[in-house]
């Protein structure tokens, strides 16, 4: 019973893998951060890697109505954040650090609470520059914090105030 449990952990690892590094973008220390009850939005963070030149252009999950690709800056003294108009830059070889006060993908108008330990899906779309889209689907786990090394212990709120 646990040797079959661990053999299909092992197997949607290796579905993961495959499917993450298909499309020559490669997604690692993927998380979402854990919402509570009543709370509106909330950030995923990754690292992308892309071999060739793309642009992530869109993003969706199906636990948020609305999706977007944000950038943070500091507009007299205050953090904002906005959405990338045009879609976030990915060039090659080159990694790019989605992370909390730094690009971050937002998750509004959440259907739901996510709870910690649980797994969201997030659809990736990619556009190549001939004009080729490539579309990624990931499962991401949900956490209150980071469970990988980061530069920025910047907390991200719900409420989008900078701390
Ligand atoms: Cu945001």
């Amino acid at each position: 019973m646990s040797l079959f449990k661990k053999c299909g952990w092992f197997l949607a690892f290796l579905l993961l893998s495959a499917l993450a590094n298909a499309q020559n973008v490669s997604v690692s220390n993927a998380w979402a951060r854990a919402s509570v009850k009543g709370q509106n939005a909330t950030g995923v963070f990754m690292s992308l890697k892309a071999s060739s030149n793309t642009k992530l252009i869109a993003v969706s999950s199906s636990v948020a109505k609305v999706s977007e690709v944000h950038q943070m800056s500091m507009d007299n003294n205050v953090m904002k954040m906005t959405a990338l108009p045009n879609g976030l830059d990915l060039g090659a070889g080159s990694v790019v650090e989605l992370k909390p006060g730094s690009y971050h993908i937002m998750l509004m108008d959440l259907k739901k609470t996510l709870e910690k330990d649980t797994q969201i899906d997030v659809h990736l779309t990619f556009q190549d520059p001939a004009g080729k889209k490539t579309q990624m689907e990931l499962k991401v786990p949900v956490l209150l914090q980071p469970a990988f090394a980061e530069g920025s212990g910047m907390v991200h709120g719900a409420d989008h105030h900078h701390h």
